[in-house]
């Protein structure tokens, strides 16, 4: 497991930009998704904004895509002065809140990248959620040392 210690800096710091819609499932809205470039064989990141906007609460049970063998959800912990990943079962989602996952925060990892991520590009994500069903919606490729989603 890498440590994310610096980027757990640089996006506390981060101002958030005003979020995009790119696609609504059931009561819930998702947009900003947005990935990093990475090499074939490794493992990248995935993050997005999910808005709930009914009044039940719901869940992102999992994700998939064709460009990772797996994809897994992440959250960010303190151990003894360093950051650690580490994977959770489901991230809640409470009605009329939005969750960000954000570097620094929660987070999918593709694990198993088919492909490079090749900046510019769209990796199809399909996001599976308890209530809403499951929907597919495009992370934008951005450099990689990039902090946030691109305007
Ligand atoms: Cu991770």
């Amino acid at each position: 497991m890498r440590f994310h210690r610096r980027l757990l800096l640089v996006g506390l710091l981060a101002a958030v930009p005003a979020m995009a819609q790119d696609a609504t499932q059931g009561e819930l809205s998702i947009g900003q998704g947005w990935t990093r470039a990475a090499g074939a064989n490794g493992t990248g990141v995935g993050y997005l904004s999910i808005r709930n906007t009914g009044a039940v609460a719901d869940r992102l049970l999992s994700a998939s895509t064709p460009a990772a063998r797996t994809v897994e959800l992440h959250t960010m912990l303190r151990e003894a002065e360093v950051m650690r990943m580490r994977p959770v079962g489901g991230i809640p989602l409470p009605p009329g809140e939005t969750v960000t996952l954000a570097p620094g925060g929660l987070h999918l990892m593709l694990i198993g990248l088919a492909a490079p991520l090749v900046v510019g590009a769209d990796v199809p994500l399909t996001l599976r959620f308890e209530r809403a069903g499951t929907v597919t919606v495009p992370l934008r490729i951005q450099a990689a040392g990039a902090r946030r989603p691109a305007h």
